[in-house]
């Protein structure tokens, strides 16, 4: 496999880089080759290509005399010396009017000599007219410097008894403090207790349901890991099928736990995690969303179940080997089988570096085959989970340092997540700003002990044994974005359990709502990052809509209103918030609260309401219900009686954090 940076191809391509979808299928015939191909080059503007191969999007009816089994290949190709030609998508499709309606058909690959300049054969065949658009398959990146450190279980933390803890066996868990952090000073001198997803609480509602399936487009996940095979998804068909036989039809043969989209056809789609240049980040990024919870070995995780093995299921989508991927069609072909076998939220954390595409338009066009697959995707008609109105996409932002999402993550289809440290704030890699959607725990070294082999500043989940150990220490908007798949499934799953279902706006809404500001603590000082100070100011109001938060997107599932108090301080909160317009007309009876809400939110007293305020101190970070009883409507005379009143009731979430939001804390 070869990797070219583009040269020629990108000056020619400057030119055209935002023009409308339409326009590139719209091409006139008549014209000199290098004018053809200004016109109908599309490709990856300053980034990396695959030598040797060409993405080609040609006209309803060559593509139809190609279906009808006519060689086509010699006619167009013949000349301009090809290798080897066929369709880009090459397995079928189960919604096969969808991806006709998306043109998905009509791309396909020729292949040449590697010695043949990519940009001469391009040129060579733009001049055909039944040649509507040409695409170099360029080539996206893991968004993590795939450096992994090895879990030592020698590195010690100052546990303290009051401290909140993971409900699970895992004897790793107390080095998660992405799922619970507790500020202590030996992950980092600066962590700040609860910079975390807020999932401990949300474990109580659920911590995931096997209906929901994630799909980890990364490199191989280790499915026989032991923390991770009880949460693979499982292909039964296959499992109990014959081997080099497509037991259950989709097209794909011996598809078990996924398919290895690099090393496509045959026997060749098993996923391989033994090769050379493997790192673990397929199978780190799968921990995190699902790693097996409650099985007294390694790691819990966001959705990996409550112990009885019923977490969300990981699809493995294999398109990366190592660093290295089969570009754009590879990408492309593991979305659509994603949404052809049961994925509800695709898991992505790679992209194209920021600053290759400029603008939505400009990856529309020259990522349009990729663009494509995550419509076909997104689309509603393809939806795989009762609760939603379309799958969910996924992906990082990015690891460039740079004020711009990388694409796909950018695209207002796609949810684009920062990464934030044990601190709170921005981990220095990560990129910020325009595209970019909501904040998640991605780890931070810079700010971790000065020893390697002590620092646990990142994110710790399953690791490859072959490469640096079964558990290991990763950090990149890599990790950030399953912390993020992981609580979408957890709401997906909360939804389920409670029979609803909501629109694509709505739960998009739901989703980057459900935040703690983090806003706070950007508007001075900074932090270290390798050799360099940055500021934090700098990120102000441009991580997203602030850092995911799972238990608040469970209440808003629910429906039910939540309320931010600061622990360890009085707060007030005003009823009428919570109980619409008719709050004049209330009398307030009076505050329930059972012993285990009381117990998470270290209440000190029991909350009293005078005057339509709620007083409450919690002592505690954490996150329960209350029940609120009222009088609606009624008169109240005197001597305690009421005239016509009706007794109605209303839970409240309380959310106790160590810091108070900054728009006063109302969600
Ligand atoms: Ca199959
Ligand atoms: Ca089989
Ligand atoms: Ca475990």
């Amino acid at each position: 496999m070869i990797f070219r940076k583009l040269t020629m191809a990108a000056v020619i391509l400057a030119a055209v880089s935002c023009v409308k979808e339409s326009e590139v299928s719209s091409v006139t015939e008549n014209t000199s080759s290098a004018s053809c191909l200004m016109t109908k080059l599309t490709g990856n503007v300053s980034g990396e290509f695959i030598d040797g191969c060409l993405l080609l999007y040609l006209d309803e009816e060559t593509t139809a005399r190609y279906e009808n089994g006519e060689d086509i290949a010699d006619e167009l190709f013949g000349e301009a010396g090809y290798t080897g030609f066929e369709k880009a998508i090459s397995h079928k499709p189960k919604n096969e009017e969808l991806a006709r309606e998306l043109g998905l058909h009509r791309w396909f690959v020729v292949s040449f000599d590697e010695d043949t300049p990519v940009e001469a054969f391009a040129e060579f065949i733009a001049v055909r007219p039944e040649v509507c658009a040409i695409q170099f398959n360029s080539v996206p990146k893991l968004a993590s410097d795939c450096k992994s450190i090895p879990f030592r279980p020698q590195v010690r933390l100052s546990s303290s008894p009051t401290s909140r803890t993971i409900p699970f066996n895992d004897p790793m868990n107390p080095y998660q403090w992405n799922l619970n952090n507790t500020g202590d000073k030996n992950v980092a001198a600066t962590a700040r207790e609860g910079a975390d997803v807020g999932v401990v609480d949300a474990w109580k509602l659920t911590a995931g349901t096997p209906d929901v399936i994630v799909a980890v487009c990364d490199a191989p996940v280790k499915y026989t890991h032991p923390d991770l095979a009880g949460s693979m998804w499982v292909n039964e068909a296959e499992l109990n099928g014959a081997k080099g036989v497509d037991d259950d039809g989709n097209d794909y043969i011996d598809d078990i736990h996924g398919y290895n989209f690099y090393k496509r056809g045959g026997s060749n789609g098993s996923i391989n995690w033994e090769t050379e240049t493997e790192s673990g980040h397929g199978t780190h990024v799968a921990g995190i969303v699902a790693a097996v919870n409650g099985n007294g070995i390694g790691v819990s995780s966001v959705a990996g179940g409550s112990g009885k093995g019923d977490g969300v299921r990981l699809m493995c989508c294999q398109v990366f080997e190592g660093i290295y991927s089969d570009g754009d069609r590879g990408m492309s072909e593991a979305l659509m089988y994603a949404a052809d076998n049961g994925a509800c939220i695709v898991q992505c954390s790679y992209g194209y570096p920021a600053g290759t595409f400029e603008c939505d338009d400009a990856f529309i066009d020259n990522a349009s085959l990729e663009y494509r697959a995550l419509k076909y995707f997104t689309n509603p008609k393809n939806c795989n989970h009762p609760s939603l109105e379309a799958n969910i996409a996924i992906f990082a932002a990015g690891n460039e340092s740079a004020s711009i999402s990388g694409y796909p993550g950018a695209l207002p289809m796609c949810i684009s997540v920062t990464a934030f440290g044990p601190d709170f704030l921005p981990a220095g890699y990560t990129n910020y700003g325009r595209g970019c959607n909501i904040a998640a725990p991605g780890g931070d070294f810079w700010i971790g002990a000065p020893k390697e082999e002590d620092n646990i500043s990142q994110i710790l989940s399953t690791g490859l044994s072959e490469v640096s150990g079964d558990y290991i220490w990763m950090q990149g908007s890599s990790m950030a974005c399953p912390h993020m798949s992981g609580v979408a499934a957890l709401g997906v799953s909360y939804a389920g359990m409670l029979g609803k279902k909501f629109t694509d706006n709505e739960f998009k809404t739901m989703l980057l709502t459900s935040v703690n500001d983090i806003n706070q603590y950007m508007t001075e000082g900074g932090k270290s990052f390798k050799d360099m100070w940055i500021n934090m100011q700098t990120y102000h109001n441009r991580m997203g809509t602030g850092a995911i938060d799972a238990w608040k997107l469970l209440m808003q599932i629910e429906g039910t209103p939540s309320a931010m108090v600061q622990a360890g301080k009085k707060t007030q909160v005003d009823l009428s918030e919570y109980f619409g317009e008719g709050a004049a007309d209330l009398t307030y009876l009076g505050v329930e609260i059972d012993d285990e809400a009381k117990k998470t939110l270290g209440l000190a007293s029991n909350p009293k309401i005078a005057d339509g305020v709620l007083e409450i101190v919690c002592m505690k970070n954490g996150s329960a219900k209350i029940k609120v009883s009222a009088i609606a409507g009624g008169v109240q005379l005197g001597g305690g009686s009421n005239i016509g009143g009706t007794e109605i009731t209303r839970e409240i979430s309380i959310i106790s954090r160590g810091v108070y939001s900054e728009n006063g804390g109302w969600l």
